[in-house]
């Protein structure tokens, strides 16, 4: 460990995290575990002593690996480091550090560039499924320079187009875990539903919420945020998500009335107020809007060609879903950029 491990810091949508190739860290989960922590500085608040950012979105690790499934090229093992805790958790995806996931493993040598624009299909083990991205690479090289801005990063990359498909019950076997589009738990209407991430979606105002609170007013609430924990506690087990108070699902989105897109949202991922929305959860979110008579779809402005606009503190992400003449949501998609910001290596505190 004294000659570092070999890592790409890389931007992924609005987040960030420390790319590694499964064959440069231990096999063993636990030993793994406890040398990302080390890594990123964690339990800390401040991260002081690792290259964490002190915040959920910058304290988060992708594990590459050559596919192990044929009908993909690279396996993608999403782990959250927690900051403040001396956790790490697999028990959720992120589809914002999936779009970092293409152009890293072109840039770690596991895909072949084509002369365009490469496809990466990428296994995402942490829910089983696969997602499909296209990474521009003119001359054979991955470029990060491009026109596309998303909501929640300054300035404009190179698109990353991201699909997915069978991503409903990914994390806990259905769609709608308990069976109903709506759920009563301590006295508040929630929706759980995992369509690639497992969510909690209640209405901001029976919150005493306007739903348009910045992402500090909320943080700063520790009311709210002690009642929305007794929430999740209660969620977990009915998301046959199990005991939930060391995971870092289900997030909790409070919903309100859109200002111009199709809803507007503020998610706590889960004890932090999200800068911006995770792609999944933007997804879920979306598809929730779909289920008639919960809490998201009676404040929904839903659009007429499959373009969902999901408002969040920094703006909107766009989200595309395909539904069957029965309505259900059968494929999703979304534009993502990224952008590599450190090729070296590591090297962690002992
Ligand atoms: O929902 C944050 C993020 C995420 C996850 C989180 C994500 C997703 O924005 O797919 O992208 O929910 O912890 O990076």
């Amino acid at each position: 460990m004294s000659d570092g491990i070999p890592c790409l810091w890389m931007r992924g949508g609005t987040s960030k995290a420390a790319c590694f190739l499964a064959s440069d860290l231990p096999t063993d989960p636990a030993m793994r575990d406890a040398l990302l922590l080390r890594i990123m500085g964690s339990p800390d608040p401040r991260q002081i002593d690792g290259i964490g950012g002190a915040d959920p979105l910058t304290s988060k690790v992708a594990v590459l690996a050559p596919s192990s499934r044929p009908d993909a090229d690279v396996d993608y093992l999403f782990l959250q480091v927690f900051v403040d805790q001396a956790l790490v958790s697999d028990a959720q995806g992120c589809g914002n550090i999936l779009a970092a996931v293409g152009p890293a493993a072109i840039e770690r040598g596991l895909v072949a560039a084509k002369q365009s624009e490469t496809p990466v299909r990428i296994h995402m083990l942490n829910t089983g499924e696969v997602a499909l991205a296209r990474v521009q690479t003119p001359a054979g090289r991955v470029t990060y320079a491009g026109e596309a801005a998303i909501d929640g990063v300054p300035g404009s990359a190179a698109p990353i187009p991201l699909m997915f498909q069978n991503t409903a019950g990914a994390m806990c076997g259905a769609l709608l875990p308990s069976g109903r589009a709506v759920d009563v738990i301590e006295g508040v209407d929630c929706t759980l539903i995992d369509n690639g991430m497992p969510c909690v979606i209640m209405r901001a105002a029976d919150f005493g919420l306007t739903g348009g609170e910045s992402r500090e007013a909320l943080d700063a609430d520790g009311a709210l945020k002690a009642r929305i924990e007794a929430i999740r506690l209660r969620a977990g087990p009915l998301m046959k998500l199990g005991e939930v108070a060391e995971k870092s699902v289900p997030k909790m989105v409070l919903v309100s009335a859109p200002v111009a897109g199709t809803i507007r949202t503020r998610s706590f991922i889960p004890h932090r107020c999200h800068a911006s929305i995770g792609v999944f959860a933007a997804v879920s979110v979306a598809t929730a809007c779909t289920l008639a008579g919960s809490p998201a779809a009676t404040l929904a402005n839903l659009p007429g060609d499959g373009r969902f606009l999901i408002e969040h503190p920094t703006g909107a992400a766009e989200v595309l879903l395909e539904r069957d003449a029965a309505g259900h949501v059968t494929a999703a998609g979304t534009m993502r950029t990224a952008r590599k910001l450190m090729e070296g290596r590591v090297f962690p505190r002992s």
